[in-house]
């Protein structure tokens, strides 16, 4: 009756924003992301007869937040008459700040949970579990490249590219480690009801994801540099352009942004995107990771630089 699953974050390059099911949690576009390897969390789940109400510890602290979500997707894989529940989790990078965290978050539980329950992988069962919780959380059950496509009652996803075969390099500058100011599933219902440019976002989605799996392919740079900042940009103006409008960013994001493109200008692969949050990611080649690395550093306000190769995906450790 326990388990303990360890799961990676996945930064999106074709961005999901918006609901088109917000009761079920199903997104309102397909996605495409990137599954990281050395960010990582880990939960450790137990039920037993013996505990007698559910607790959930997140790096040694007893937690409150978040933890309605964790009661229901436990709810959701044993039923509402389950034991109650002992949740240990572990994360090595700062969480809702803009760092994918319920992505690795809620994969890991969704696989401890359905493992401490003797139930067997079922990457499309627990992707949808995943989803139904945390709609980038899907993403993060498999590795490399990773597609998640809306299909007609849930969402499927795919590995695109295992993580050998186009050896990316994630270059994340943390530019703040507070909790984000509003939740996605707030931001992204505030942005479905009042931003003008909602409609186009959603309409103009499945040519930039028709594009980035194109580029996926042909391991095109070039290609998936210039979708995926267009996409990044589209999903932030529709934030910015919500009443009242949602900035996620600082004015280190904006100088990260400035020095991604100066590098751009000189002929360097690399470029940026962005998530719901002020942190930057620069996607590059190996062969970049030092130059970008320094120059991202370099930028008054960034305060610290994580690196990450594309990851295999989730584990599980032990099953008791
Ligand atoms: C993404 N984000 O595709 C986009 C880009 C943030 C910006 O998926 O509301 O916390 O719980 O389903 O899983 C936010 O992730 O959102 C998100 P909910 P979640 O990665």
């Amino acid at each position: 009756m326990q388990a303990i699953a360890r799961s990676c974050p996945n930064i999106a390059l074709i961005k999901y924003w918006g609901k088109r099911d917000t009761a079920r949690n199903l997104p309102a576009v397909d996605s495409l992301s990137l599954t990281l390897d050395s960010l990582w969390t880990t939960m450790d789940v137990k039920f037993s007869p013996e505990i007698l109400q559910d607790e959930l510890i997140i790096n040694d602290l007893q937690q409150n937040n978040e933890f309605s979500r964790v009661k229901n997707c436990l709810d959701m894989i044993a039923g509402k008459n389950r034991n109650f529940a002992k949740i240990k989790s572990s994360c090595n990078f700062p969480i809702s700040a803009g760092l994918a965290s319920s992505s690795s978050s809620f994969s890991a539980l969704v696989i401890a949970a359905n493992s401490a329950l003797g139930k067997k992988w079922n990457t499309h069962l627990f992707a949808n579990q995943a989803s139904a919780i945390s709609g980038s959380a899907a993403r993060s059950l498999l590795g490399g490249i990773v597609e998640l496509e809306n299909i007609s009652n849930g969402i499927k996803i795919q590995q695109l590219s295992k993580p050998n075969r186009w050896p990316l390099k994630v270059i994340i500058a943390i530019t703040d480690t507070k909790e984000k100011v509003i939740s996605s599933s707030k931001a992204m219902k505030l942005s479905a009801r009042t931003s003008p440019f909602y409609a186009s976002w959603i309409k103009d989605q499945t040519f930039d994801m028709r594009e980035a799996r194109a580029a996926v392919t042909d391991q095109d740079f070039e290609k998936l540099a210039v979708i995926s900042e267009h996409n990044c940009l589209k999903m932030h103006s529709v934030m910015w352009t919500s009443r009242p409008s949602i900035v996620y960013w600082n004015s280190a994001t904006i100088e990260c942004m400035h020095t991604i493109r100066n590098l751009q200008k000189k002929g360097v692969p690399v470029f940026f995107t962005i998530d719901a949050g002020p942190q930057i990611k620069a996607i590059c080649v190996p062969e970049n990771e030092d130059l970008i690395e320094k120059s991202l550093s370099e930028i008054v306000g960034v305060r610290s630089i994580m690196k990450s190769d594309l990851g295999s995906g989730p584990s599980l450790d032990i099953n008791i």
